[in-house]
């Protein structure tokens, strides 16, 4: 079935106002990505910097905020937004619901905007305790999270109007895929709100005095760890059913990417203790469970990695790719928007590969806290899922505001960019892990780094002076799209892309269209995976820490 409908003005301006948000986050952000690695290099400029940016710990906390949590959130919410509407073809029940639900997000990034650039909140982006931040920086962050719950409600009562006046029908693949994102985000959200208004608010208010460190790390790996799954879905979304309709072919089975969608609801989230392997107040036994269903989870991934490769090469036999591999050439890897996604794709494959190698308990504690661990996320988040949103953002906006993509081949260069700096930075935190290098660590000031970390130390400064680059560049063209002259016309207006399926999703099983049996099972594993633990927490808080101010 391809879909006609349009969005209207007012809903294309709200849809772009969320991306607005995340990529002037991402612009800013994303400067402060280089200056760490330029002081890995030896080239540190922070103390040029003061006194607006006082160290390094502050740049990498609006570095990581910005990017992992802003960039991501902001872009996300707008996506499902466009999902939403055009997967359903139809408008918002409630409007007004969504954009109180958008209002209440904005002013939560002012509010913990304001003491991140005092530098009242260097308390990176997993702000653990017992470092304290200024109380605005978490309740501004309470605020982001409310206001894309009630986004979220918005997307809830316009699906069940769709579904009330659509008994019986399938429901279509990427609004389907948005909502189910958004219900796993609030379930899994629940961690990190429980830590904040029980234990970070207060404590930051005077309320109480200390804090239990350890119970506050379990709360938040309760939400860090879908939050992955929360920035990697939305992805998955365009390569499942975008990707394959930008390549001239379609998506290959309707039934396995609503199979994988359901398989990261029930499993995404009670795994957080894989990110807490060395922490002495989680027994072994439950670390072992964790371990066990985050091996799980890599099933929907490869799931992921063939059907979308399947549909690829559907449409790359389509535009006349033969061989065995020869086919991926006929892929139109001129079109910016479809090549920066597979080449973030392609990093994605080494960046899972080296969340497997986390995930294997004896080599944590190898990795654990070394620079290991930034070289991954940076090929998932920071590539898989970033280039992704790129992608999407390279027709989007043109749908969005009527104007043509400014300059393709610059987007393509953007790209081109993109992969090489991510492959040079990325090599090369992963190799300094390997060597034992920390993470979140101003390397050039530490005393004891041994020869052989140097040249990896330059390649880093190289790969983050090439990603400075591209980033750039996507500004430039994201912002001359925008405030081009130049409309338009009718024929050269973007059809937002929506791949039909090679099979007719009215015949897949109908148990893959029913909410019902996997959110008890969600709900089932997480109090299995999740309840003992945290019952023994609760029940023998420690509130004996006080706030350190570090920085
Ligand atoms: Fe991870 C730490 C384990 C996936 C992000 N991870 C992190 C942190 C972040 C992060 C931000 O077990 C650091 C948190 C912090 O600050 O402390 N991660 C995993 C595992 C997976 C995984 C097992 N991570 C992600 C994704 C992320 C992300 C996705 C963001 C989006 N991760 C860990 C662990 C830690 C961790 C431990 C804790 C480390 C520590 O000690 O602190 C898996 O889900 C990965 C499965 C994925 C695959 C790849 C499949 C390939 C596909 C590509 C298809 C290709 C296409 C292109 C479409 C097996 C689907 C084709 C192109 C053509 C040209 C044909």
């Amino acid at each position: 079935m391809s879909i006609s409908y349009s969005l209207s003005p007012s809903e294309k301006r709200f849809v772009g106002w969320h991306l607005a948000v995340a990529i002037f986050a991402l612009g800013l952000g994303t400067l402060f990505g280089p200056l760490q690695a330029f002081e890995h290099a030896g080239w540190d400029v922070y103390p040029f910097l003061k006194p607006l940016i006082q160290s390094y710990y502050q740049g990498l906390t609006l570095h990581g905020v910005l990017n992992a949590l802003v960039w991501t959130t902001f872009f996300i919410t707008g996506f499902l937004t466009f999902t939403t509407i055009y997967g359903l073809q139809r408008p918002l029940k409630y409007p007004k619901l969504n954009l109180v639900g958008f209002i209440l997000m904005v002013v939560g990034l002012v509010a913990a905007a304001i003491p991140l650039l005092l530098n009242e909140a260097t308390v990176l982006y997993t702000f653990y305790p017992p470092m304290k931040a200024h109380w605005a920086f978490y309740l501004g962050l309470t605020l982001v999270v409310v206001g894309s719950w009630v986004e979220g409600w918005g997307f809830y009562f316009t699906f069940a109007q769709w579904r009330k006046e659509n008994p019986g029908v399938r429901s279509p693949f990427i609004a389907f895929a948005g909502i189910l994102t958004m219900v796993m985000w609030q379930f899994a959200t629940l961690g990190v709100a429980v830590e904040i208004l029980t234990m970070l608010l207060p404590w930051s208010l005077g309320l109480i005095e200390n804090v239990d460190p350890q119970l506050a790390r379990t709360y938040f790996w309760f939400t860090g760890h879908p939050l992955v799954y929360f920035w990697l879905l939305p992805a998955y979304i365009s390569w499942y059913a975008m990707l394959p309709k930008q390549v001239g072919g379609k998506m290959f089975s309707d039934s396995l990417a609503r199979l994988a969608f359901w398989l990261f609801l029930v499993l995404s989230i009670p795994l957080g203790f894989h990110h807490q392997y060395v922490d002495p107040g989680v027994p072994a036994a439950w670390k072992f469970v964790h371990a066990v269903l985050t091996f799980s989870v890599f099933f929907p991934s490869m799931m992921t990695a063939f059907t979308v490769i399947a549909s690829l090469e559907h449409g790359a036999r389509q535009n006349g790719g033969t061989g065995l591999l020869r086919w991926v050439l006929a892929l139109p890897w001129k079109d910016p928007s479809v090549a920066i996604q597979l080449l973030g794709g392609l990093l994605f494959f080494f960046g899972g590969i080296g969340g497997l190698a986390n995930a294997s308990y004896n080599l944590n504690l190898v990795l654990h806290n070394t620079t290991w661990v930034p070289g991954h996320f940076h090929l998932t988040v920071a590539s898989a899922v970033t280039m992704t949103f790129m992608g999407i953002s390279y027709w989007l906006i043109p749908y969005l505001t009527g104007k043509k993509l400014w300059r393709p081949n610059w987007a393509l260069a953007q790209a081109w960019l993109w992969f090489i700096g991510m492959i040079v930075f990325s090599n090369s935190l992963h190799i300094l892990g390997l060597l034992g290098a920390p993470r979140r660590t101003p390397l050039n000031a530490a005393p004891y780094i041994p020869p052989e970390w140097n040249s990896r130390l330059l390649q880093a400064g190289l790969g983050g002076a090439i990603l400075f680059v591209s980033a750039i560049l996507y500004l430039v063209v994201i912002i001359a799209t925008v405030t081009s002259k130049v409309k338009v016309t009718a024929s050269e207006q973007v059809v937002p892309p929506v791949a039909e399926a090679l099979q007719d999703p009215a015949t897949s099983p109908a148990w893959l269209d029913r909410w019902t049996p996997w959110l008890v099972g969600m709900a089932v594993l997480i109090v299995i995976a999740y309840g003992p633990q945290l019952y023994e927490q609760i029940s023998n808080i420690a509130l004996n820490s006080p706030g350190f101010r570090v920085w």
